[in-house]
């Protein structure tokens, strides 16, 4: 999901397609940027620009670095219209209708088992360093030109299929059954990892929006994740919004000001449940590894055909097994 560098004209292309399309469509959407993480204001030249669609020349493939820039200014303007107003995600008491009503829910004790944690937190770690399996990931890079960023495919390996098991025995089994049923398929099976230095992500779905969800994802705490290690924030309520991606894309950050801004600090073994079309960002992190491990599931009538394999997060030899929800909750 999670980064992705999609062209300008690829995403036009992708979205006429998706009108085409009868089905829901289901895409990945978001514009990978290196956003920067010494200035996080944008002066109002800066923003004009990055709203002026003449500033781009469609095809030409030279102008990935002025893509980059835009999207680095876009999130800083963002976090900076933001950052003053963000409260607590707090814990669902209901985690299906939370993620139907405000597109993200709060769920604790997803993982639990400590020793499971921490076995797979070390294998993600290992994972990265050797630098095996990385997918794009939106906003990576530090000014410094640091990776600060990680998203990571997974092998399904002892660890990966025992934490993978044991979160579908738990509350989020219930809901995610609940919410998208026994057929959708395990679409991702990876990690995030954040580092100290890395700036906010701009602001995105990881869908384009349709009227019927697409995608259903669960970001699991594999630590205690504070303010400080950047948490995602939230944008209850714009998984509603047919037009809020586009008027954030048109118009700029004042589009997120007509919804909440919740921050999902966890403890580790809690995970965020949330609606792909939900508008969400990383936050900075101004204090150390933050890990994160991810599963999503696609709803069984929408149209994976336009993802972008780049940001596809999933081992190909587990995405060719196509494990639906409901294969892995039998095998508990
Ligand atoms: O790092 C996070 O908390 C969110 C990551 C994300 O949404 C992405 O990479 O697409």
């Amino acid at each position: 999901m999670r980064t992705f560098r999609m062209h300008r004209n690829a995403l036009i292309i992708a979205f006429a397609a998706m009108l085409a399309s009868e089905v829901a469509a289901f895409s990945l959407v978001q514009p990978c940027s290196r956003l920067h993480c010494s200035r996080l204001a944008a002066t109002d030249e800066e923003i004009a620009w990055m709203l002026d669609d003449s500033a781009w020349d469609e095809d030409d493939d030279e102008d990935d670095e002025a893509f980059d820039e835009q999207m680095r200014i876009r999130a800083a303007a963002e976090h900076e219209s933001y950052a003053s107003r963000t409260t607590p995600l707090a814990p669902a008491t209901d985690a299906v209708d939370a993620v139907r009503t405000r597109g993200v829910a709060l769920v604790e004790d997803a993982l639990p088992d400590a020793s499971l944690r921490e076995a797979l937190r070390s294998r993600i770690l290992e994972r990265r360093d050797a630098g095996a399996g990385l997918s794009a990931v939106l906003g990576e890079r530090c000014d410094g030109g640091a990776t600060t960023r990680f998203d990571i495919r997974l092998p399904y390996d002892d660890v990966v299929s025992e934490a993978t098991t044991t979160l579908l025995r738990g509350p989020l089994a219930a809901a995610l059954d609940a919410l998208v049923g026994p057929e959708a398929q395990l679409w991702e099976c990876a990690a995030l990892v954040s580092e100290a230095g890395a700036p906010a992500q701009t602001v995105h779905g990881d869908t384009f929006w349709d009227s019927e969800p697409c995608l259903y994802t669960a970001f699991v705490a594999l630590q205690d994740i504070d303010l400080e290690r950047g948490p995602t924030l939230f944008f209850p309520g714009s998984h509603l919004s047919p037009d809020a991606q586009d008027d954030l894309e048109d118009d700029g950050p004042s589009v997120l000001d007509a919804f909440g801004a919740e921050l999902g600090a966890m403890r580790a073994g809690a995970c965020t449940l949330y609606d792909g079309r939900l508008l969400h960002a990383g936050q900075p992190n101004s204090k150390g590894t933050r890990v994160l491990f991810y599963v999503s599931f696609k709803a069984p009538g929408a149209d994976g055909g336009l993802g972008n394999e780049a940001a596809h997060s999933i081992d190909a030899e587990l995405f060719g097994r196509g494990l639906t929800l409901g294969d892995l909750i039998l095998s508990v």
